[in-house]
């Protein structure tokens, strides 16, 4: 009786590691401990959980019952005269009722909501046939059945956690299966990749199809990012396809374009472009700078546009020289490999250009250079016809 005691005021106080030592009853107690753990593992869930209606929060009323069983299990582990054939139904009535409870989750509805959109995002970008980026023949009609099943599956609710956990791999599984038969390296859609969607020259992003920009860092700055054609601006002689190109400006979170596109941990991305320089003052000295463009793949941490809060995947500085060069543009690629087992998996990336000249003290974009005189450099480049490949 005194260890039993004992062993219910440690459970009380939450201690997770009981003694056996100096039993005289061993072979009992020691199946004693084994409901003793499960019960103190099912407290824990009940104190680490709460009710309502969230994701991932507990039906109403769903802890008092558990808690009920709980509580009378405790009574046959505090009870000295139990009979170990008591001590095993508990332990499986104890067990049984945390999957029970488990099923009384709001499951994480969104993380199907998810995997059915990337699965129909990877649908939709690729067709069958035998060219690289094709998926073989054949495999469009079995995928899509899948995906009809998890969304049929989805706009049927009701379901638990559990089920919901089979629904994801049951569609990851065949979206690898088509994946696996996609022909060489597959081509991230980038909408109006080469900025001809929008058929106008404009400073107003908000006018730009599928592009963002999030507006100057600084108040005076004056340039604005956006898109121009070749009959508009004068510095824009040619394209490498179409009449119109973007334009990056210093002084700004450049632009960015989120994508359909997922982590995919252990593949490796090939980012490329097109760059030329609009602009590069001379700073007040008369010196001229090596003018950057600075690629990045990133994804938003919280909010879509916080750039705050975000990770970087990668980022390349690619050079464009110091000097204007009317007719060049210069093609850059930009390799980034995703390490197995990224926590980012999933998350949705970020395609982002920015622009700055050497000289600049670009991590805090101050007014001072390397050598901490004060300098003045403005620069503006083009960007164009940009591809995304996952190999
Ligand atoms: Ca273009």
């Amino acid at each position: 009786m005194k260890y039993a005691y004992i062993y219910s005021l440690l459970l009380i106080f939450g201690f997770s590691t009981m003694s056996c030592e100096e039993n005289e009853d061993y072979l009992d107690n020691t199946f004693r401990n084994y409901l003793g753990y499960e019960i103190e593992q099912a407290n824990q869930k009940i104190t680490s959980t709460v009710e309502g209606t969230e994701e991932g929060q507990y039906n109403a009323g769903s802890k008092n019952v558990y808690l009920g069983v709980i509580n009378a299990a405790l009574d046959v582990f505090n009870d000295n005269n139990s009979s170990q054939n008591a001590i095993d139904e508990a332990y499986k009535v104890v067990q049984s009722a945390g999957v029970n409870y488990f099923d009384e989750m709001v499951p994480f509805t969104s993380t199907l909501v998810n995997a059915i959109s990337e699965a129909n995002f990877l649908y939709n970008a690729t067709e069958e046939g035998e060219n690289e980026g094709n998926v073989k023949p054949g495999s469009k009609a079995p995928f899509l059945a899948a995906i009809n099943e998890a969304q049929s599956f989805l706009d049927a609710g009701g379901y638990t956690q559990s089920e919901l956990n089979d629904a994801v791999s049951l569609l990851t599984v065949a979206t690898f299966a088509y994946e696996a038969n996609i022909i060489g390296a597959f081509n991230v859609p980038i909408a109006n990749a080469s900025f001809e969607g929008s058929g106008f020259s404009t400073t107003d992003f908000s006018l730009i199809p599928n592009w963002n920009f999030t507006g100057n860092r600084y108040g005076w700055a004056s340039v604005s990012s956006g898109v121009v054609s070749t009959s508009d601006d004068p510095s824009l002689v040619t394209t490498t396809d179409g009449v119109y190109a973007g334009i990056v400006n210093n002084y700004s979170n450049g632009i960015w374009q989120k994508l359909g596109e997922g982590v995919h941990p252990g593949s490796t991305y090939i980012l490329s472009f097109d760059g030329s320089i609009r602009t590069s003052l001379a700073d007040w000295t008369g010196a001229q700078y090596e003018t950057f463009i600075l690629s990045r793949v990133i994804v938003f941490n919280s909010e879509e546009g916080d750039f705050t809060d975000i990770t970087v995947l990668d980022q390349q500085s690619n050079s464009l020289g110091s000097e204007i060069d009317l007719d060049d543009f210069i093609s850059f690629t930009h390799s980034l490999t995703i390490p197995q087992g990224s926590p980012l998996l999933g998350k949705k990336m970020v395609v982002q250009f920015k622009t700055y000249e050497a000289g600049f003290a670009f991590e805090n974009e101050i007014w001072t250079d390397s050598e901490s005189s004060e300098v003045w450099v403005d620069s503006q480049v083009f960007v164009d016809n940009v591809s995304l490949k996952r190999e």
